[in-house]
């Protein structure tokens, strides 16, 4: 099976760092892909990084699972912690397509009765905590903690940013009384086994998270639902840059 990554950020190493952490838990057999977009914010801390990476989202899952893609893949990771155009990406195609913030969620709920978020920079705490509410996991989320470490520190693998992340995560686990930490970074993937040793805790990074959950539901022969709102977008001209865009 083909799983395509999409880090919705226009940091190339941080996508090659997506790459690896996806390739080291993907099953024998399984094939990763990992692009981003053309355009776009090198690190998404904020709304509107978000909603240009989400238009980012919408470029590259068309080009790569839309009408006319030469293979498309079997499933599609989007690996940013606000799970930017997730539902955009779920009408393009019938691939299965999970956000590393959905996933990690309900990796953490089948683990401890509370978890809490430990993510990059405090103001994007809000968004982590709008999914929370959209994917309805308030009884289970104790907590969002930003450490404002910037998200291309991450970059090199994040190993500069251990001890902060631990700290802030030894805080959460008393102040919250949660029993798993969620990461709230792509970046932070690489340091998820570092940070589980630390820890003591199950500690979840949502790209190992969405890649195993992507395979199981392929294994299961499950699609992305085309009724309704996940439907295939609408005959439609867009203009200017957005052009390609267009169905
Ligand atoms: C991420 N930003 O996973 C998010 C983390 C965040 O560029 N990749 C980013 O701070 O929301």
């Amino acid at each position: 099976m083909k799983l395509l990554i999409v880090n919705p950020n226009t940091s190339r190493p941080m996508t090659e760092g997506i790459a690896a952490a996806a390739r080291a838990v993907a099953a024998h057999g399984t094939r990763i892909e990992a692009v981003c977009p053309s355009f776009g914010p090198l690190s998404i801390e904020g709304h509107f990084d978000e909603t240009v990476a989400a238009a980012g989202v919408a470029e590259q899952v068309k080009r790569h699972a839309g009408p006319g893609a030469v293979e498309p893949p079997d499933g599609i990771v989007i690996a940013c912690f606000g799970d930017p155009g997730l539902d955009a990406a779920r009408e393009v195609s019938g691939a299965p397509v999970l956000g590393i913030a959905e996933a990690a969620f309900h990796a953490a709920s089948f683990l401890a009765t509370g978890f809490s978020v430990v993510t990059t920079m405090t103001r994007t705490c809000v968004i982590a905590e709008h999914l929370v509410q959209k994917y309805g996991f308030e009884p289970r989320c104790r907590g969002v903690h930003g450490t404002d470490i910037p998200v291309l520190a991450l970059e090199d693998g994040g190993a500069g940013c251990v001890d902060a992340i631990e700290a802030a995560a030894r805080e959460a686990l008393v102040r919250d009384r949660s029993g798993a930490i969620v990461l709230g970074c792509a970046g932070m993937a690489a340091l998820c086994a570092e940070l589980s040793a630390r820890l003591g805790v199950p500690v979840i990074d949502g790209v190992a998270a969405a890649v195993k959950f992507s395979e199981a539901l392929i294994g299961l022969g499950l699609r992305t639902s085309g009724h309704g709102d996940y439907a295939r977008p609408l005959p439609k001209t867009y203009l200017g840059w957005a052009a390609p865009l267009g169905w």
